[in-house]
């Protein structure tokens, strides 16, 4: 900000006002279809998998009352289900899981296949009676209307592991054992095969890997991990295949969950084409932050014709700003189709909903779950995403609702931002009402706040931007 001098008693008391910003959507434009947004399951569902008022917080529409708060239910589409790689028993006398001297005991999930005696899931190598509780929360986001369920795994199961430990390998080598290639895809077929034959519930996806270039996970982890080479996912890849086809199961293959846009761009470019025509889907983290090339990432999606999913991100910031930036950042560059935050309960603030995975205690929804209600309860499966033209602001579009939906944040100067609805067939009427929510993104801020005050006059509507604020606005009456 410049300070002209002399200022005037007048100019003293009016704020500063940027030039209005106008977004012109391009009604033309096409970055696919919105498939929806969710959360991965593990941790938190390990701990909380039996709350019915989590469940439809996180997978309804509805108001719902958690721990005396009335929150917005964020509608949920997308649950990814944690197949774990711990177990607590002896094999042969001696040989058992080693867990890393700092492991967070709430991070190991309990899995299914105990020891390597037997492929057979109904032999006693295999409990299905383990980690009831993640489980229970998958059911409840079935029942509530969840469409897209993913099973993905950390690690492969502790004895398949190099030296038995599912946090990785010393300084964050490869930690599968050459021998278990074909059993850890054993292992994921076979988990899949049961949920559907034990509790009719049939996995969209399967993805074997959790961020598998990283060279983070190592035998003092805090969590489950495995490291594995571009070549041994490939091999991985192809076992993975053959064991959902020999069940006949109709889960495809999502791959690779690399923790970076970079790692995933480097990973299709090697992972090689016979593993390529077996992935349906290229999921990735949204860990890199604001570098990496998402463009590139998008292209390679768009060459070898598969969506592209976020289908991990988590951070501390809680009152939101950072994730609502990073989501931002992705659209425009990215276009994923859907978006999946890692853990919507947890500390120092990554969760939604505060709460200690270690303790099973619970404190109060975080500014962030706000921002995600701007976005997720707005949004919804089925839009096609449009280009704003500008890289704060976003929108989506239902045709069989004629409905435009427009997300967009101020970072810095309070200032108008229009919306030209110019480029569309179809605009609403002089004067009709566009409704819109707001939320700040600091702690202490207004939550979600719905107004009625805005209103479409010419070709565009308009509103005032507070600094880090973010708003969501539907407008009716539009055909492209
Ligand atoms: C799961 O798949 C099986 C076999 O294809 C089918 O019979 C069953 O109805 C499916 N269950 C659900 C809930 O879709
Ligand atoms: C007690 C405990 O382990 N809490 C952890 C829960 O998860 C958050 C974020 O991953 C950690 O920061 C906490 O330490
Ligand atoms: C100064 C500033 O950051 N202004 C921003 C206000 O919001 C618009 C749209 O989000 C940005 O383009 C401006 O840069």
């Amino acid at each position: 900000m410049v300070l002209l001098a002399p200022l005037s008693l007048a100019a003293l008391t009016l704020p500063v006002v940027l030039a209005d910003l106008t977004a012109s959507i391009n009604a033309d434009s096409n970055w696919g279809t919105w498939e929806g947004w969710g959360t991965s399951l593990a941790w938190w569902a390990a701990r909380f998998g039996d709350r019915d008022d989590l469940a439809d917080a996180f997978f309804t529409l509805k108001s719902t009352t958690v721990n005396g708060e009335t929150l917005p239910g964020l509608g949920f589409t997308i649950a990814r289900y944690n197949a774990g790689a711990s177990s607590w028993n002896t094999v042969n006398g001696d040989t058992k899981m080693v867990e890393s001297s700092k492991i967070i005991r709430s991070r190991l999930v309990e899995g299914y296949w105990i020891d390597w005696a037997s492929k057979d899931p109904s032999s006693s190598s295999w409990d299905w009676t383990v980690d009831a509780k993640q489980r229970a929360m998958l059911t409840k986001a079935i029942a509530r209307g969840v469409t897209h369920t993913e099973l993905f795994s950390n690690s492969p199961m502790w004895w398949m592991c190099k030296n038995k430990n599912p946090s990785g390998g010393p300084g964050g080598v490869e930690n599968i054992q050459s021998w278990n290639l074909e059993d850890h895809a054993v292992y994921m077929a076979t988990v899949a095969e049961q949920f559907r034959d034990r509790w009719n519930i049939n996995f969209s996806t399967i993805s074997p890997f959790n961020e598998p270039s990283a060279d983070w996970w190592n035998d003092a982890g805090t969590q489950e991990g495995c490291h594995l080479n571009v070549p041994t996912q490939a091999t991985i890849i192809g076992h993975l295949a053959n064991h959902i086809a020999s069940r006949g199961l109709s889960s495809k293959i999502a791959a690779s969950d690399e923790s970076y846009f970079d790692q995933a761009v480097s990973n299709l470019q090697n992972i090689g084409s016979s593993a390529i025509s077996k992935i349906s889907r290229i999921n990735v983290h949204g860990y890199q932050g604001g570098s990496g090339r998402r463009d590139v990432l998008y292209n390679l999606a768009q060459e070898h014709q598969k969506p592209l999913w976020n289908s991990e991100f988590g951070n501390s910031g809680g009152n939101g700003a950072d994730m609502a930036k990073m989501w931002l950042v992705d659209m425009r560059w990215m276009h994923p189709t859907a978006w999946v935050y890692w853990q919507v309960l947890d500390g120092a603030g990554w969760g939604l909903i505060d709460a200690d995975n270690e303790s099973g205690t619970m404190k109060g929804a975080t500014q962030k779950y706000f921002v995600f209600a701007q976005l997720s309860r707005h949004i919804r499966p089925g839009m096609r995403i449009l280009d704003s033209g500008d890289e704060n602001v976003v929108a989506f579009y239902s045709a069989p609702e004629g409905k435009l939906v427009v997300v967009a944040v101020n970072w810095s100067t309070a200032q108008y931002i229009n919306v030209d609805l110019g480029r569309f067939a179809g605009r609403p009427a002089e004067g009709s009402k566009v409704t819109r929510w707001s939320t700040k993104m600091a702690d202490g801020g207004e939550r979600y706040v719905k107004r009625e005050d805005t209103t479409f006059q010419g070709t565009k509507f308009w509103s005032w931007f507070e600094t880090n604020t973010i708003q969501t606005f539907e407008v009716t009456g539009v055909k492209i």
